[in-house]
Parts: structure tokens; C-alpha cells; sequence
């Protein structure tokens, strides 16, 4: 073990004898070929960056340190073809990593350190895993000799491989050079095809580096399944002869927003989205519904469609009619009856399966009466009971509506103003209202949307935090400056982690504990990295400074909103059992 170890550090010596300019120097191995050429010698390190670059991807968040310091080398090397975004900590690789796979569907990369590095990107993991978003995470190991021998090895874990096969559904260790492409195009193949997800290669320490005769993969065709056409017709048939047809719309549908405005329309049909769903229909129609009037529509529903979500709030808090009948879509088959078994299940991406809906349900279709006006009108009752009980937070929400463009783009964080957003904020555009769903975890709001804005350069970005979760990654304003990223962040101050104070305060005699907090300035803190930094009193403030802030794209600008306690919102997020 001792020759490997000293093997490794002549070879680091020699790569720190002779640095080489960016874009420069007389090395050419792999620079600009195309994937699908023969073997030609590289590292493995090499492999995968070319690899992912043959795959289009065009950035990696990634924090350096030994182990991984040959990769770091081939990225450098790349470096004119796939830019490395540097965060200060790995929580912010791994979440800009999730904000740049949710904002644009396609598959995107970070790169830790094994150990520390790994757990302290698990959150993001976890919540990828969650989300379905295709991240790709380059950890490193120990080296490999000694991987399993629990000798204490700088940022040994045990059993690295099995956290990660726990995390993830794909994971592969790179053993050699030679294999180094065909795992990650497979890794990327696995990201995308079926319910899509993160994967993660590990490599060694003394691998990343090794060279050997590389022929770099090209995408693999990911076969898409079968369309069963008896299925569909008996979907056309049942949704065609609903009464009161309602959609339901989870993160699976973001990229069928044409088709499930087309079927509604068909149907007269609202369409019941409430985090991870909204925007696939425009939220300016009157069909497109979040929770509460969602809730009475569900009461009313003789079949439901429901497209790429897990039902998990109507099965679970709403209850299923004797009579109701679900079509469900979901490219995952496992998901289909976990709960309760469908009427009908198709298996597959939403837009292909609800285009042949689309061309069969007129055979079946009955003639339907416009509802709009109704939709319209119930609307509006939601809307004025959302103005008498949360006034406070629709108020500040009202204010972003106005001032982010159509297609801008809003990031949860897990805050009140938030918790108000997602049954009262109007969202435009598919994958413009950016969700952690049923993770949550507090304090990813800043850092996924660093992810956003540096993968969507083209619209405004705002971050809507709290001032607990804003300072689990407030940090990251560094990387925001040293990237240059336009990001706007907005974090309301209330001096608490204000949800769990209220909580607290209601349902536990006010024993308050845990739940009060001490900020810095947060117009000082944002002003020391170079930042704008603005203080906003109120949403007239807030309006005003979110359209200087938009238009402000050499960098971040952090605005803080002083706010006291918010009402509760949780009577419109959880709601009355309808069917015991
Ligand atoms: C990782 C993680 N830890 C803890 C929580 C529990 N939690 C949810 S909201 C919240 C308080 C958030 O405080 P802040 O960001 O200031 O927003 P506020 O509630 O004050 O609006 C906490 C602690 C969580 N969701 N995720
Ligand atoms: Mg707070």
C-alpha cells in the first residue's frame, strides 16, 4: 500500500512541475474529439470529462481536494468546453447541481471529495432522489487497494459504495481508464431513462489519473417503453364518459404542458397542481387549480388523471371515493399501486402517452358544457379567503408576481411566504417554480437557486427564503460573486425559525425553545462580498427593489425584508379528510 500512496504523490509532484495555460500547451489527447472515435490514450479522469462534454453538458459544481485532484487536472483541460462552478461548501455543489437539473430537465454534475465531501452533499442527494432530477455526482476514494480495509485513510468512510447504492438507484466505482466512459454514459443513460433520478460514479484517488486506451462512448439510446394502446383506449373511454373530470399534476408533467392544456381544454377538465406540478398549465388560466379548491374538485371527480405525481396527499390526507376512478401515467411502474390500484396505468414519459390520449379521446369524448366561467368564479372565492386570512404573505407574494418576467423563474425555500406560494402564487411556465417537494429540506433555497440562475442565464431568478434558511447556505454569496450570478434572493426576516415559533406558540403553550434567532445585518453581510444588498419595509418596497435588482445582471443583490409574525397557512394546505 505504502509503494501506491508514494507512487501517488510523485505522480501529484509531477503534475505540479508543469502547469499548463488554460487552452493551451502541446497535449492534445482528447481535446476536441468527438465521442465514437477510436481508443486513444487518456486518463480516466479525461474520459469522463470528455464524456460528459460528448453529452452535452456544459458545467460542473465541483470543490476540489486530493483525492480528486486528477480530475480537477482533465477539467482544466476541458476547461474551454465545460466550465467548473466552485462553491465553499459541497451542500451548494450538490444543490446547484439539483437547481440547474430541475430549471432545465437535462442531466447535470458535481464533484466531491469521498467522506465529508459525500455527506456533506447528502442533503442534495437525497432531495435529487426525491425530485426525480438527473444529477450526476463525481465522488472520490480512497485508493482503491484499500478500499473496504478500514485503515483510516484521509476521508475514509465505510462502505462508501453502500451509502450511495442506499441514495441513488445507479452507482458504479471506475476501476480502470478504459472503462471510465462507458460507466458514465451508462450513468447517464440510467438519469434519464425510465423515472428519471441521480446516479453517482466513485473513483479512486489513484485512478483518476491513470492513462490508458480510452474510446469515448457516445449516448446510448435509452429505448422508451411500448405504448399500450389498449390501455390508452380504456383511458379515453373512462376520462371521455367523466362527468367531473379532474387532471392532477405532479413533477412528471413538466414536459407535457402542451398536452395536458390541450386535454383539458378537451375536457373541460381543471388541473390540480400544487408544488412540483405548477406552471404545467399556466397558472393565469381558471382551470389551473392548487390545493384547496383542488380539494373541493376531488370531492366532485368521478375520474381523475393523474400525470407523473404520487397522489400521495389525495390518498393519503383526502381519501379515495368508493366510486372515483384514477388513470394514472407515472414512468415509474412501481408507482402506479402503491396505494390503491388504478383503474388504468400507463407506463411512460407524460407527453407521448397523453398525445395518444389526446388522438383517442375524441371517439369517447361526451359533449361538455364550457366551465370557465364556474372555474373562474370559484377562483375568485379562494382568492378573497387567501386575502382574509394570509393578507400578509399574498401581499409580498403579489409584489414578485408583479416584477418577475413571465417566464422568470421562483426557488422555494422552506419559509411562510413560501408555504403562502404554493396555493396562492400564480406560475406561468413549466419548470419556472422550483421545488423541493416532499424532502424540504430548510436552507436549500439559496444555494439551488445559484443552480438555476447560472444554468437559465436568459430570465430573472428570485430565491425565496427565511432568515433561518437563508444562513444554512449564505456562504455561497462568495460563489455568487466570484461566478457572477445575477441571482436574486429575497429573505424575510422575522428574527425566528418563525414557523416552529408559531407552532410552538399555538399548539405548545407557548414553551418557546430552539426557535429564535440572531442575524448579522443581512444589508452588511450582502454589502462585504460586493453584493447589492438593499433593505426593503413592506411589499411597496419590495416591488421597487426587485425591479432594480432584475435588472441588475452583473450580480447578486440580496434584499432583506424586516417582517414580523405571519399568520398561519396551514388550513389551506392541509385539508379535511373527504372520504374516511
Ligand atoms: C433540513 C431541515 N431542518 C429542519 C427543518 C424544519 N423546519 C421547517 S421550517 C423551519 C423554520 C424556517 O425558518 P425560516 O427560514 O426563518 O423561515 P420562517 O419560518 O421564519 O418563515 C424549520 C426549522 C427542515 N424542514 N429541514
Ligand atoms: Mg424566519
Amino acid at each position: 500500500m505504502k509503494k501506491k500512496r508514494r507512487a501517488t504523490a510523485s505522480a501529484q509532484k509531477r503534475h505540479r512541475a508543469s502547469p499548463r495555460k488554460r487552452g493551451s500547451g502541446p497535449d492534445s489527447r482528447g481535446r476536441g474529439k468527438a465521442p465514437g472515435t477510436p481508443a486513444e490514450t487518456m486518463t480516466a479522469a479525461e474520459a469522463v470529462v470528455a464524456t460528459l462534454i460528448g453529452h452535452g453538458l456544459d458545467t460542473i459544481y465541483a470543490l476540489p481536494g486530493v483525492q480528486n485532484d486528477f480530475l480537477f487536472e482533465a477539467l482544466f483541460k476541458f476547461s474551454d468546453r465545460l466550465r467548473t462552478v466552485h462553491p465553499r461548501h459541497e451542500q451548494a455543489a450538490g444543490y446547484m447541481a439539483l437547481g440547474a437539473a430541475l430549471a432545465t430537465g437535462k442531466p447535470q454534475a458535481f464533484a466531491v471529495v469521498p467522506g465529508p465531501g459525500l455527506l456533506n452533499a447528502g442533503a442534495a442527494l437525497l432531495t435529487a432522489f426525491a425530485t426525480n432530477a438527473p444529477t450526476l455526482g463525481l465522488v472520490g476514494q480512497i485508493p482503491d487497494a484499500d478500499i473496504g480495509r478500514d485503515l483510516g485513510q484521509l476521508h475514509e468512510i465505510r462502505d462508501q459504495a453502500g451509502i450511495i447504492a442506499r441514495l441513488v438507484d445507479h452507482t458504479k466505482l471506475i476501476r480502470t481508464p478504459e472503462r471510465a466512459s462507458r460507466a458514465t454514459a451508462l450513468a447517464l443513460r440510467a438519469m434519464h431513462s425510465g423515472r428519471p433520478g441521480p446516479a453517482v460514479l466513485e473513483c479512486a484517488i489513484d485512478v483518476w489519473g491513470k492513462p490508458g486506451a480510452v474510446r469515448l462512448e457516445a449516448p446510448l439510446p435509452a429505448p422508451a417503453p411500448k405504448i399500450d394502446t389498449d390501455a390508452v383506449r380504456r383511458a379515453a373511454k373512462l376520462l371521455g364518459g367523466a362527468k367531473r373530470p379532474l387532471i392532477i399534476c405532479g413533477g412528471g408533467a413538466q414536459d407535457a404542458s402542451a398536452e395536458v392544456t390541450a386535454l383539458s381544454d378537451m375536457l373541460q377538465a381543471p388541473v390540480l397542481a400544487f408544488r412540483r406540478g405548477r406552471g404545467v398549465l399556466d397558472g393565469r388560466s381558471p382551470f389551473a387549480v392548487t390545493l384547496p379548491l383542488g380539494h373541493a374538485l376531488w370531492r366532485e371527480a368521478d375520474v381523475v388523471l393523474a400525470v407523473g405525481t404520487r397522489l400521495l396527499i389525495q390518498f393519503r390526507q383526502w381519501g379515495l371515493g368508493p366510486k372515483q376512478k384514477i388513470v394514472r401515467i407515472d414512468a415509474d411502474p412501481k408507482e402506479h399501486d402503491r396505494l390503491h390500484k388504478p383503474a388504468v396505468a400507463l407506463t411512460g414519459d407524460a407527453a407521448p402517452l397523453l398525445q395518444s390520449l389526446l388522438a383517442e379521446l375524441p371517439k369517447h369524448n361526451a359533449k361538455r358544457a364550457p366551465r370557465a366561467a364556474e372555474m373562474q368564479e370559484r377562483q375568485a372565492v379562494w382568492r378573497k379567503r387567501f386575502e382574509e386570512k394570509i393578507g400578509p404573505q399574498l401581499a409580498f407574494l403579489d409584489a414578485i408576481r408583479a416584477e418577475l418576467p413571465e417566464d422568470g423563474i421562483f426557488v422555494e425555500d422552506i419559509t411562510q411566504v413560501v408555504f403562502a406560494a404554493r396555493v396562492a402564487f400564480p406560475v406561468y411556465k413549466p419548470r419556472s417554480y422550483i421545488s423541493p417537494g416532499f424532502q424540504d429540506p430548510l436552507g436549500l433555497g439559496f444555494a439551488t437557486a445559484l443552480g438555476v440562475q447560472h444554468a437559465r442565464p436568459d430570465v430573472p431568478v428570485v430565491a425565496v427564503c427565511g432568515d433561518g434558511g437563508f444562513m444554512f447556505t449564505a456562504t455561497e454569496m462568495a460563489t455568487a460573486m466570484r461566478h457572477r450570478i445575477p441571482l436574486v434572493t429575497i429573505v424575510f426576516n422575522d428574527g425566528a425559525y418563525g414557523n416552529v415559533r408559531r407552532i410552538q406558540q399555538e399548539r405548545f403553550g407557548n414553551r418557546l425553545i430552539a426557535s429564535d434567532l440572531a442575524n448579522p445585518d443581512f444589508v452588511a453581510f450582502g454589502k462585504s462580498f460586493g453584493a447589492e444588498a438593499v433593505r426593503a419595509m413592506g411589499p411597496d418596497e419590495l416591488r421597487r427593489a426587485l425591479r432594480r435588482a432584475f435588472a441588475h445582471r452583473d450580480g447578486p443583490t440580496l434584499i432583506e425584508v424586516p417582517v414580523g409574525a405571519f399568520p398561519s397557512p396551514w388550513e389551506f394546505l392541509i385539508l379535511p379528510t373527504v372520504w374516511e
